[in-house]
């Protein structure tokens, strides 16, 4: 549960934070793995609690203003805080970025422009490039206004960052519109990216986007190392989570530390990679002698005996999903033979096998075969006669009466 206060005593205590500037900020790692380390600190603010040791969390402060002046001079002591915290790191790291959080429900109108933060960081003699202005999408109200702020800051040097990508109802749209230096993936896309295909394939899918159009994408909220490995794998770089660095005050933070996991986590990669590369080695040496056996099995066979030979062929690995045969068109002629030793846990309306007659003219495996191709293997999918990842093998045949065909094949890919 959110830790709660009565009205008055959140008045009080964020009066008693404005007036002392009690706003300590913690600095947590952001690094590279090919920068071989921190390239940028991300700025969390704590509260100072009246007894000068503890320190109030940042649910919990954030939920002391009672009015959207009073977040806005928090969320202004916050940056100054931050900025000035972060000038002693600059001293022995010049190259070193600062990310700021803003929140963008108090971007209005009269703050957009009102040149604040490049106040403070002129004042602290903080370069404008080494700031990364950090924007939870979802919360802005005004998206001209948002712009309006974000073409302002960028002109004048600060990078920009989508926080939070993923979560809640962050809107893509605001993508193309805000044109962001840097997209930082949320923790709830990245935990258990290692075990989670569909996270995978969209973070993967972010990753596509973000590399043609230019902008930098990052892991946040990374805790394993299996989840930075299969980052790595999409080709992701920059990661920030508990398993580099958890947010420590700026004379705690300790580089040579973080720079030692990066050089563990790049000798695992390359470990993880060439079994990667051995395991995908395996599985598609015995997928294409599977597709040999099922397509010797059917050549010259009588078009009348199909249906017979392929449920005789269907079980007899584990490995087959599914056997299929489409004609030149790419018109399925034989129904779709399944593996009925393989459990489907859950068969939901969406995933039928394509019966006798369905147009594959369209699919990732015909177009290479009527190319030129005699057989073509799709990169891994979900399908959707089973619901299971698999690949399709495609090969050409002759049937006994002289006729062309296209066998196809799914694959289980685990
Ligand atoms: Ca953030």
């Amino acid at each position: 549960m959110e830790p709660q206060l009565s009205k008055d005593t959140s008045h009080q205590c964020l009066e008693k934070i404005l007036s002392d500037r009690a706003i300590k900020t913690l600095f947590q790692p952001i690094i590279s793995v090919e920068q071989n380390g921190v390239f940028a600190v991300e700025a969390l603010s704590r509260g100072m609690a009246k007894d000068g040791c503890s320190l109030i969390p940042p649910n919990l402060l954030f939920s002391l203003p009672q009015s959207e002046n009073e977040l806005l001079m928090l969320d202004r002591l916050c940056r100054e805080r931050a900025i000035e915290t972060f000038v002693s790191l600059t001293h022995v790291h010049p190259s070193l970025l600062i990310a700021i959080n803003i929140d963008a429900s108090i971007i209005n109108s009269a703050t957009a422009t009102s040149n604040h933060l490049f106040e403070i960081s002129k004042r602290e003699g903080v370069n404008s490039n080494n700031i990364i202005i950090e924007i939870i999408e979802s919360r802005a109200t005004d998206t001209d206004v948002l712009m309006e702020f974000v073409s302002y800051y960028r002109d004048n040097g600060f990078l920009i960052a989508l926080d939070d990508v993923g979560a809640g109802h962050s809107n893509l749209d605001r993508i193309p519109l805000l044109k962001p230096d840097i997209i930082k993936i949320d923790r709830s896309l990245i935990s258990d990216i290692d075990s989670v295909f569909h996270k995978r394939e969209i973070v993967k899918a972010l990753k596509q986007m973000a590399s043609k159009v230019g902008t930098m994408i990052l892991a946040e909220g990374v805790e394993k190392k299996d989840e930075a490995l299969v980052c790595m794998e999409i080709g992701i770089d920059c990661f920030q989570g508990f398993y580099f660095g958890r947010p420590v005050e700026s004379q705690e933070f300790d580089f040579k530390m973080v720079q030692n996991t990066i050089g563990s986590l790049k000798t695992c990669f390359k470990k993880h990679k060439m079994q990667k590369i051995s395991e995908a080695t395996k599985r598609a040496r015995q997928h294409r002698s599977i597709a040999e056996m099922v397509t010797s099995q059917i050549t010259n066979l009588e078009s009348s005996k199909y249906d017979e030979k392929i449920q005789s062929i269907v079980n007899t690995d584990p490995a087959i999903e599914c056997v299929y045969v489409l004609n030149l068109d790419g018109i399925q002629i034989t129904d779709t033979f399944l593996n009925t030793t393989n459990s489907i846990q859950q068969k939901r309306f969406i995933y039928k096998p394509a019966p006798k007659n369905s147009d594959h003219s369209l699919k990732e495996y015909y177009l290479p075969l009527r190319a030129g191709l005699h057989t073509f293997t799709t990169e891994p999918y979900i399908s959707m006669a089973t619901g299971k990842r698999c690949t399709t093998i495609a090969a050409f045949y002759q049937n006994r009466e002289g006729v062309k065909n296209i066998l196809c094949i799914d694959l289980d890919c685990g």
